[in-house]
């Protein structure tokens, strides 16, 4: 199901796509859970996803933290548990090509805090909401990446002994700013959009699907079936990404 772009396209979808990539000058991507699904990491189904019974939207927050720091941590780990075994899959490993196609004038920002993106060879990837495996003091400046750790329950920091959070954005918390500030130049400075494996319901990241829009981008959606952002995009390419990417891929 597509919005009729331009008659001279190819009919076959994937082939429209791969015209419209083909031609682009600048490519911005924007990647959700979904691109890591194929992977055995689990989504947040539009962040209103269950964990033990509870909200993530209620779990993965400050305000969360400070009153129950042992359950977020639960939440944490569980997380880190799905992380350690998961690899790339064929989608990142396509991102990571396009990426080598276009140099520079690609740009990758996700959503995922578990950095399959970079273990698949992306080189240039805009964490939006942090990144799992890095670990950050409350109360002083020390951070560290320590990925495939079991951390204890409540992780102390080595240089104050005050309490370690993950390093990932939470609810009700801003995102990194120069990430950001990137992140917005490159969805305004592409003339292609990519939108994979996200619900496009939490912002400000899926925010970025209009800012390329309103630049007149041409936007196409990755997905197992329709989002919020399906009315905004050009074209949608409907199966699992690890499929979807890799046939593109083969038709550049
Ligand atoms: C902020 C790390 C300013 C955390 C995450 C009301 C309306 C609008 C917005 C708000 C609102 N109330 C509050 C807000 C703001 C809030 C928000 O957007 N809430 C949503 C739930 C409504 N946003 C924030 O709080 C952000 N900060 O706004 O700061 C501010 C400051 C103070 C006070 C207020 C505001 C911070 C957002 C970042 C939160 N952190 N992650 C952690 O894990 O600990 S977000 C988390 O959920 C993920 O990182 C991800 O970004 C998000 C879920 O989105 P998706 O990635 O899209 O995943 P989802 O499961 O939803 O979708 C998966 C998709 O993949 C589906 O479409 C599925 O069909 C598809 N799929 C599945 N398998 C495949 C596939 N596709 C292809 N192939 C497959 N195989
Ligand atoms: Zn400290």
């Amino acid at each position: 199901m597509h919005n009729p772009i331009d008659p001279e396209l190819p009919e076959d979808d994937l082939d429209r796509a791969a015209a419209i990539v083909r031609q682009a000058r600048r490519v911005a991507v924007l990647t959700g859970a979904g691109v890591s699904a194929e992977s055995g990491v689990p989504t947040f189904r539009g962040a209103t996803g269950l964990w033990e019974g509870q909200a993530v939207t209620d779990v993965a927050t400050p305000t969360a933290f400070a009153r129950d720091p042992a359950l977020v941590w639960r939440f944490h780990n569980a997380l880190r548990a799905h992380m350690k075994v998961a690899a790339p899959n064929p989608g990142h490993l396509a991102l990571a090509a396009l990426e080598r196609r276009f140099g520079n004038r690609f740009t990758l920002a996700t959503q995922n805090i578990d950095g399959l993106h970079q273990a698949a060879g992306s080189r240039n990837v805009l964490e939006l909401h942090g990144r799992l495996s890095r670990v950050r003091c409350a109360a002083c400046t020390y951070v560290a990446d320590r990925p495939g750790e079991d951390l204890p329950d409540l992780p102390r920091c080595p240089e104050c002994g005050a309490m370690l959070r993950p390093d990932v954005v939470w609810f009700e918390e801003m995102l990194p700013h120069g990430v950001w500030r990137e992140a917005y130049k490159a969805a305004e400075g592409c003339d292609c959009f990519l939108v994979v494996g996200t619900s496009a319901l939490v912002f400000p990241a899926a925010g970025l699907i209009e800012v390329a829009g309103s630049a007149r981008a041409r936007i196409l959606e990755f997905n197992l079936e329709r989002t919020a952002a399906s009315s905004r995009v050009d074209l949608g390419l409907y199966g699992p990404s690890g499929q979807t990417l890799p046939d593109l891929m083969r038709r550049l």
